[in-house]
C-alpha cells in the first residue's frame, strides 16, 4: 500500500524538494501551504511524472482553526496519514533582540513553534489509534549554535529540536517515530523572505559559498523515513562542506 505523506510548507524550498522525493518513491502526498497556486503546480508536475495521488490544501499553520479544518478533512477522506513533516517555517529580519520589531519575533514564533504544535497536535491522535506514523520536523543548525542578530529565530529552531524529543518521550510505547533534520545552510528563498525580498541581500547569502540544495535535504528526510520498522532516527545535522557551526561558513 502507498504511504500518505504530509508536508507543511510544500510551495517553495525544502518541502516542494521532499515533495518531488517521496513521490518519485511512489508514495501519495498531502501538500499543504499558503499559496495554493504553486501547489496547484507541483501537483500537476507530480501526477504527470510519477503514478501518485497528490492532494493540495491551503493552510497557514498559524491558525489553529484552519489547521483543525484541513487534517479533519484528510481524515474524512480517509486518509491515515503515515509520515508527517513539519517543514513551514521562515526567519524574519536579521538584527540585534533589542532591534527586532515585536511584529516579526511573533511571526516567527506562531509558524516554526505554534504552527508545528498545532499540525501535529491534530495529527497525532490518528497515529496514536493506528499504533503507526512518523514525525519529521526541520530544525536547523540555528537551533545547535545560536548566532549574532538571529535569537529568535534561533530559539524557534532549538524548541523544534526539544519538542520532537519530548514527543518521543511521550510516545515511546507506540510505533512512532520522530526525527528531527537539522539543516545547515540551504539556497532556497528563506534568505530572499528574511530580506523582506531583497534579493540582492538574499543573493549575498549564498555569495562564494556552494551551499546545500534542497534536494541534498529532501534526499535525507526521504532515508530518514524509509528506515526499517525498528530503526528510528532521532536527529541529523547536515552542513555544507566549506560550513562549520552555523554562522561559520567559508567564503572563496
Ligand atoms: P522557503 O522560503 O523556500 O520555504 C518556506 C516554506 O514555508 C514555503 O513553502 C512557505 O509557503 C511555507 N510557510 C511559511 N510560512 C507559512 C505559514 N504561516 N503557513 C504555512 N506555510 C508557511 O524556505 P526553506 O525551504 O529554506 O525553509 C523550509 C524550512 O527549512 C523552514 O522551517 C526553515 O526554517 C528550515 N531551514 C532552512 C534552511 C535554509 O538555509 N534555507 C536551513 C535550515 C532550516 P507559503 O509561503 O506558500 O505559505
Ligand atoms: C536556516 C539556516 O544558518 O540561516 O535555518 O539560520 S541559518
Amino acid at each position: 500500500m502507498k504511504r500518505n505523506i504530509f508536508i507543511t510548507g510544500a510551495s517553495s524550498g525544502i518541502g516542494k524538494a521532499i515533495a518531488y522525493a517521496f513521490g518519485k518513491n511512489g508514495d501519495n502526498l498531502v501538500l499543504c501551504a499558503r499559496r495554493l497556486e504553486k501547489l496547484e503546480e507541483i501537483k500537476k508536475d507530480i501526477e504527470s511524472k510519477y503514478d501518485v495521488k497528490v492532494d493540495i490544501y491551503k493552510l497557514d499553520v498559524t491558525v489553529y482553526e484552519e489547521v483543525v479544518s484541513v487534517v479533519k478533512e484528510a481524515v474524512n477522506r480517509n486518509i491515515h496519514i503515515d509520515v508527517l513533516i513539519n517543514n513551514a517555517g521562515l526567519a524574519l529580519g536579521l538584527d540585534k533582540f533589542q532591534d527586532y520589531s515585536i511584529s516579526d519575533m511573533e511571526i516567527m514564533l506562531n509558524t516554526n513553534v505554534k504552527g508545528l504544535l498545532y499540525v501535529t497536535r491534530e495529527i497525532i491522535p490518528n497515529m496514536i489509534s493506528q499504533n503507526s506514523g512518523h514525525i519529521i520536523n526541520i530544525g536547523s543548525t540555528a537551533g545547535m549554535y545560536s548566532y549574532a542578530n538571529g535569537a529568535v529565530y534561533c530559539a524557534t529552531k532549538v524548541a523544534v529540536r526539544f519538542l520532537s524529543d519530548g514527543i518521543r518521550i511521550d510516545t515511546i510505547d507506540k510505533n512512532i517515530k520522530v526525527t528531527t533534520i537539522q539543516p545547515g545552510i540551504v539556497e532556497t528563498d528563506f534568505s530572499e523572505v528574511r530580506f523582506y525580498g531583497d534579493k540582492e541581500k538574499a543573493g549575498n547569502v549564498y555569495k562564494g559559498v556552494e551551499a546545500l540544495k534542497p534536494e541534498d535535504i529532501a534526499d535525507i528526510v526521504l532515508y530518514s523515513a524509509n528506515q526499517p520498522k525498528h530503526v528510528q532516527i532521532s536527529d541529523i545535522t547536515i552542513m555544507a562542506t566549506k560550513q562549520a557551526t552555523g554562522f561559520n561558513v567559508h567564503r572563496e
